[in-house]
Parts: C-alpha cells; structure tokens; sequence
C-alpha cells in the first residue's frame, strides 16, 4: 500500500464467548478499507491484571499495515469496539473485546485519549509477549529497545522481584 505504515493492534476479551468476540473484531480488522493484516500472534488465556476481581482474558496482537492515520485508526477500533458490544463502566473492568493501539508507525503522540507508543505497552506481559511474537524487531523510539528486548527486561525484573 502507498504511503502505508505498520501499525499493533492488542486484542482482549474476558466476558461472554472470548473466542467469538475476538474472531468477529479480527474479522472486522481484516475487512477495514486502508488496513491490511500482516501477521496475527497466537491467542493465550491470562490471569486479570488490575481492575476489580474479573475472569481471565484471553488476549493477542495484531500487526498490521496501514494507510489510515493514528486518530482514524482508533476511531476504527473504537466502532468495532461497539460493534463488539463494549461498554464503559468501571476503569480496567471487564470487557466483551478491547481493542489497543500499541504503535503506529514512528508516531509520537502524548494527546488526550491517545498515546503512541501505548503508554503502558512495556509493563504489561500480556501485552508485550504477544507483540514480540508478531514483531519481535519493532524498536519502541521513547525507550530505544525491540519488542523482544523489552520482554527480556520485563521477564529480568520478575525474576528479580520474585527473588527477594
Ligand atoms: N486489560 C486491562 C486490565 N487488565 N489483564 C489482562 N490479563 N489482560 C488484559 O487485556 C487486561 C488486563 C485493561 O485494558
Ligand atoms: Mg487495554
Ligand atoms: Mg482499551
């Protein structure tokens, strides 16, 4: 695609048929003009992090490439959310799907409501084992290290916190 970009995409659902949640927001990705997927990660069931006492997720990334631009690309994600049956209750609560953008291309974005790289995406495993499994070389521009490097810290300070 002319002047397209890679973009990740994390996937999550803990309410409801998780699978089908999640087949119907990929299958909505897929069919979106301007985006193209790239590669999917496998799906793995996860322990809740945060938020309150709620079921485990099952959660993945996508890599895709894209002509949309950051704003447009979370406005898609936002109306499959819906589309999905999201709603916004409670912060961190459960979901029928969540839909992250993780990066989008370079773009360096600190704005209300959206912040490129993911604020977060380096703290969280359920997020970034998936991402290194689709783009184990995507280099987070604020922290100067791959996917796969910044699941290797991450791993490092569990094992270093678990140790003490
Ligand atoms: N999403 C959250 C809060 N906690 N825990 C797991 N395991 N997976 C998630 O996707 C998740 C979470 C808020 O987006
Ligand atoms: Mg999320
Ligand atoms: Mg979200």
């Amino acid at each position: 695609m002319n002047g397209s970009v890679r973009a990740a995409i994390a996937f999550g659902s803990n309410l409801g048929d998780r699978a089908a949640h999640v087949a119907a927001a990929l299958a909505r990705i897929a069919a979106q003009p301007g985006l193209r997927l790239v590669a999917g990660s496998r799906a793995r069931e996860t322990e809740p992090v945060g938020g309150p006492p709620q079921g485990p997720y099952l959660n993945g990334a996508l890599l895709v490439e894209t002509t949309l631009g950051p704003r447009e690309l979370l406005a898609v994600l936002l109306d499959i959310e819906r589309q999905g049956g999201r709603e916004r209750g409670l912060r961190d609560g459960p979901r029928t799907i969540d839909l992250d953008l993780l990066f989008h291309g370079e773009t360096l974005l600190d704005e209300p409501g959206l912040t490129l790289p993911h604020p977060r995406l380096h703290l969280r495993r359920f997020v970034l084992e998936p991402l290194a499994e689709v783009a184990p070389d995507w280099r987070h521009s604020r922290l100067g290290a791959t996917a796969a490097e910044l699941l290797l810290r991450l791993s490092a300070r569990a094992a270093c916190a678990g140790s003490r």
